[in-house]
Parts: structure tokens; sequence; C-alpha cells
């Protein structure tokens, strides 16, 4: 049976639940399209966020990596495209540590790219009708972090297709933030089976665009 290893993350910054970790936790077990899911609350913190992982894939022995954060007044599930060799921190993660203009990876490349087929993913989502896009960028915060390590640990294991999904607040954590976008994690959780399906069946990412103009 395919393992799919689903990560999200313990609350950061003033929340106090990170809805990452509140959808992606309810996932855990077999499904009933042949594969199963286990899943990983990952620490807010550079560095031991990555030991965590890497390790759980040695574990593990996943075929799909999806980790999933929140990115708080994102208005859509963002299918992450890249990330990049940088950690510069806008504010301490969770153990206080404030990295700036550090690499992710001393000497490594300056970017990597999904292996997910990201276009197909929102093509998926969007045809269930769950708002969904492309993102650019993955920030330059703990995410982006695990993102790029995670698809630097990846570089010589093809087999193992590896990405980021970063989703917006639940509606309980915007009515804290009057004015900002929220999905119903409902809505969430239904989007990340469709993306963790997707990712499996599809083998050539589908070519239309999900760019932008600025
Ligand atoms: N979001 C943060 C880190 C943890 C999370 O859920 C980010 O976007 O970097």
């Amino acid at each position: 049976m395919k393992t799919v290893l689903l990560t999200g993350f313990e609350p950061f910054a003033e929340e106090s639940i990170n809805p990452s970790w509140e959808v992606v936790s309810s996932l855990e077990g077999p499904s009933s399209e042949g594969y199963r899911i286990v899943c990983l609350q990952l620490p807010c913190v550079f560095g031991e966020s990555l030991d965590v992982l890497l390790a759980a894939i040695t574990t593990y022995s996943p075929t799909l990596v999806i980790a999933v954060g929140q990115a708080g007044g994102r208005t859509d599930i963002s299918i992450e495209r890249v990330a990049i060799n940088v950690d510069d921190a806008r504010i301490p993660d969770n153990k206080g540590h404030q990295p700036i203009d550090q690499p992710v990876v001393a000497n490594g490349p300056a970017a990597w790219f999904s292996t997910l087929p990201i276009k197909a993913i929102v093509s998926a989502l969007q045809q269930e009708g769950i708002p969904a896009s492309i993102s650019q960028t993955a920030g330059t915060y703990v995410c982006n972090h695990v993102m790029y390590g995670l698809l630097h640990a990846l570089r010589d294991k093809p087999w193992i297709k590896g990405g980021f999904v970063h989703i917006p607040y639940i509606p309980q954590q915007a009515a804290m933030h009057p004015g900002s976008a929220s999905m119903a994690a409902e809505t969430v959780k239904q989007g990340l089976k469709i993306a963790i399906s997707t990712a499996l069946r599809v083998e050539v990412d589908e070519c239309k665009t999900g760019g932008t103009t600025h």
C-alpha cells in the first residue's frame, strides 16, 4: 500500500491553532483509494522542522509528501511552485530564532521547484468548486524553509513526489482578524484529499497557465 506523508504545523505567532494541523490530523489513516495517510506535526522552528520531516521520510518511505502550512490573509488554497534558498524571518520562530538572509542549505541551488503536478491540482480543485491557485512564493519563513529542505532531500529520489500547500485562515481565526479571508476546515480537508489523489494519479502535469503579471 502506498504511503502519503502529510504534514501540518503547530500554531505560531499569536494564533492558538494552526489550521494546517487541524485539517491534516483529520486525514490520518487508510483511504478508499488504496493508500494510507500518515500525518505528522512539524514544529514551527527553523532546522528542527526539517529534521522531523526528513526523519519521517526515512521511517515511512512515502511515495508522496505534501507539507501544509497556514498563510493568513490568502484567499484560496495555494499550491506552491517554488522554494528559495533563503531564511529571512519577519518574526522569531517558536524557539525564538530569527535568521536573516541565511541559506536553508549552505551552497545549495537558489531554488527548487515542486515536483507535484501543480497545475493539475489547481484544475482538479477548481472543478470541484474549491478556490485554488498557483502561488509563486512560499515566503521566506519556516514554510519555505521546509519546502526547500524537503525538495533538496528528494533531489536524488525522483520516485518520491513532494511539494507544499498553503491554506487560508479558518473562519474562527479570521474572526480575530477582521477583513481577512477564510476557508472552512471541511472545504480545506476536501481540497487536500483532491490534491493527494491528483498527485498520485497525474504523471505529466497539465500545460495551462498559472502565471501572474506581478
Ligand atoms: N505557516 C508559516 C510557518 C508555519 C505555518 O503554518 C509560514 O508560512 O512560513
